[in-house]
C-alpha cells in the first residue's frame, strides 16, 4: 500500500517514518509514504499558500492552485506502478480529506480500506479548503471525532498509522492485531505485569493459573464486562452469543452484587454527555 501526503508541513510526518512499526513497515517495503507540498507548485515570488475566503471575516483558506497542482502530480505518482502497489489489484487511489465535518472513523471502516487502494491525503490547514475542491477531487471525507485541530496533519498521520498495521507483515509475533481492542467489536480485558502485587492491588487469581481455558474464558467475560461499562454504545446483546450474554449477565450480577445497587446500567462515572439515549440494556 502506498500512502501520497499533501502537506505544508511535510516534516511532521517523521513522526511515522522515523518512529516505531509504522517506520519498520516503511523500512520493509510493505508500505510507502511520501509527502508534496502545495509550497513547492506555487508560481509566484512569494510562493503564497493562502488565500482569502469570499464573504470575507477573519482567516484564510489554502490557495487552490497549488494545492490541485499538488494532488494532480500526487494522483500521477501512483499512476506509475510501484513495488508497494498491491498484489496488482490495478485499483485507481483514493483521495481522502481529513475533518471535522468528515464521516466518522472507525475501526471497521479502517480494516476495508487497509486491503484498499493506494491512498492519497490532503491536509488541510488554516480555515480549510475550497469546497469545489472537495466536490471535485476528494474521493471521500473522514473525521476522527467531535474536535477541531490546527490542521489535518495528525489526523491523516493517525490514520496511516492504524492502516500500516494492519499490513500483512507490519506486525512483530508479540504484536496481534486479532488481539486489538475492537477487533472483535469489543473494548480490550484488563492486562496486568509484574509486580503481582502493586501497592496492595493484586493480579486476578485466574491469570495466575495456567489454565489457558479458563483464562480466555475470564478474558472474554472481562471484554463484555469492560465494554458494557465504558461504551455501552458498542454493545448490540442481539449479536452476542448465548454463551457471551452468560458471560455478561454474571459479570453484571456480580458487578451489581459488589456495588449494592441492583441496575442494569452502568454507572454514570463512565457515560459520555451524549450518549442517555443509548443506555438502554
Ligand atoms: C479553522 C478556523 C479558523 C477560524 C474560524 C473557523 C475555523 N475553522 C477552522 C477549521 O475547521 N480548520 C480545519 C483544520 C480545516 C481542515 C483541517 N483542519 C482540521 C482537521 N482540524 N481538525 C481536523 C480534524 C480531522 C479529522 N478528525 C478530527 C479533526
Amino acid at each position: 500500500m502506498r500512502f501520497e501526503v499533501v502537506t505544508l508541513f511535510p516534516e511532521m510526518f517523521a513522526a511515522l517514518t522515523d518512529y516505531g512499526i509504522s517506520s519498520r513497515a516503511i523500512k520493509q517495503g510493505l508500505v510507502s509514504l511520501s509527502c508534496l507540498n502545495p509550497r513547492e507548485f506555487t508560481t509566484d515570488k512569494h510562493r503564497t499558500v493562502d488565500d482569502k475566503p469570499y464573504g470575507g471575516g477573519p482567516g484564510m483558506l489554502m490557495k487552490t492552485e497549488p494545492l490541485v497542482a499538488a494532488i494532480t502530480a500526487a494522483k500521477a505518482r501512483l499512476q506509475k506502478a510501484g513495488p508497494e502497489s498491491g498484489a496488482g489489484t490495478g485499483q485507481q487511489a483514493k483521495t481522502i480529506y481529513l475533518s471535522p465535518q468528515g464521516k466518522p472513523l472507525n475501526q471497521a471502516a479502517i480494516e476495508q480500506m487497509a486491503q484498499g487502494s493506494d491512498l492519497i491525503l490532503v491536509c488541510g490547514r488554516y480555515q480549510g479548503i475550497d469546497t469545489r475542491v472537495i466536490d471535485s477531487v476528494i474521493d471521500e471525507e473522514w473525521s476522527l471525532g467531535d474536535f477541531v485541530l490546527s490542521g489535518g496533519e495528525l489526523a491523516a498521520m493517525a490514520l496511516i498509522d492504524a492502516l500500516i498495521r494492519l499490513q500483512p507483515g507490519a506486525l512483530g509475533d508479540d504484536d496481534s492485531a486479532l488481539q486489538d481492542s475492537f477487533s472483535g467489536g469489543l473494548l480490550h480485558w484488563p492486562e496486568y505485569t509484574r509486580p503481582s502485587d502493586f501497592a496492595g492491588a493484586t493480579v486476578p487469581e485466574v491469570l495466575l493459573s495456567g489454565d489457558h481455558k479458563a483464562i480466555a474464558q475470564w478474558r472474554e467475560q472481562q471484554s463484555l464486562g469492560a465494554t458494557w461499562l465504558k461504551r455501552p454504545d458498542l454493545l448490540n446483546r442481539k449479536n452476542l452469543s448465548t454463551k457471551q450474554r452468560e458471560l455478561l449477565d454474571e459479570f453484571i450480577n456480580e458487578y451489581n452484587l459488589a456495588d449494592g445497587d441492583q441496575n442494569e446500567s452502568p454507572p454514570g462515572k463512565f457515560r459520555s454527555e451524549c450518549d442517555e439515549q443509548e443506555q438502554d440494556h
